[in-house]
């Protein structure tokens, strides 16, 4: 019956990460935006319906250990529009649909507590009881639930705790920091398609392998930086920018 659960994949603190297949967390290093979960997996950096991926910035300009700041859920309408839609600090969140050149920012909480666009829903509410049992919002006041019309749940809490739950029927579907959701927890630190040889945009950080690989957790900053999918230029994150055009080694 275990297998009809869905997955819960999370982010939290600076950054400790837990894949949907998997009780441990591991702990991330990086500054630019990652992909935390995504379908088509065999089409590299591209996606078929949904993309959520999260920036990670620095806490201090001289410490390696950042946080969640930002999460994106983008999703595919079937008239191939894209929506996309942020929630960042303090509950900041936007919402644009690239089709109609429609972009809005939700500035209407704390007046009600749930918006629709595009056949999305997007909710504030306080944490579910479930996720305070388990530790992950303890400290969070109010979260934002992003639903997707495919069902998929992105919740962040406008500080640094980010949650995905995968719908049960993603099983074996989706890949990203938070794994594959194949109910296999020896399997999901794969690399992904940011790497030497397949036009990295941060190519001091694109880590040499195939896409696939499994990573030993000794090699987490190459799992890490294998799931880079936004560049940041100097002027957006100038640790990002260290970081892509200097590689982690600036770190230490
Ligand atoms: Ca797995």
């Amino acid at each position: 019956m275990s297998y009809k659960a869905p997955g819960i994949c999370y982010c939290r603190g600076d950054p400790h990460c837990k894949p949907f297949d998997t009780n441990d967390t591991m702990l991330l290093v990086g500054a630019c935006i990652h992909t935390l979960a995504k379908d088509g997996c065999s089409k590299g950096q591209d996606y078929d319906t949904y993309h959520v991926y999260a920036n990670f910035d620095r806490k201090k300009p001289q410490s390696h250990r950042s946080f969640v700041s930002q999460v994106y859920v983008e999703y595919k309408l079937e008239s191939g529009g894209i929506v996309t839609v942020s929630v960042g600090q303090g509950g900041a969140i936007s919402v644009s649909n690239n089709e109609t050149n429609f972009t809005t920012t939700v500035n209407t909480f704390p007046y009600v507590n749930a918006v629709h666009a595009d056949g999305f829903e997007i909710d504030r509410s306080k944490p579910p009881q479930e996720a305070l049992d388990d530790g992950i919002f303890k400290k969070s006041k109010r979260i934002y639930t992003v639903t997707l019309p495919n069902g998929l749940k992105v919740i962040y809490d406008g500080v640094k705790v980010v949650e995905v739950i995968a719908p049960a029927e993603f099983t074996g579907n989706t890949c990203g920091i938070c794994g594959n959701f194949d109910h296999d927890e020896t399997n999901d630190i794969q690399l992904g398609p940011h790497l030497q040889g397949h036009s990295p945009i941060c190519s001091a950080l694109a880590p040499s392998g195939s896409f696939g690989d499994l990573v030993t957790s000794e090699s987490l900053y190459d799992f890490t930086n294998s799931w880079l999918t936004k560049a940041e230029t100097a002027e957006q994150d100038s640790n990002c920018y260290e970081e892509c055009t200097q590689g982690l080694n600036m770190l230490w």
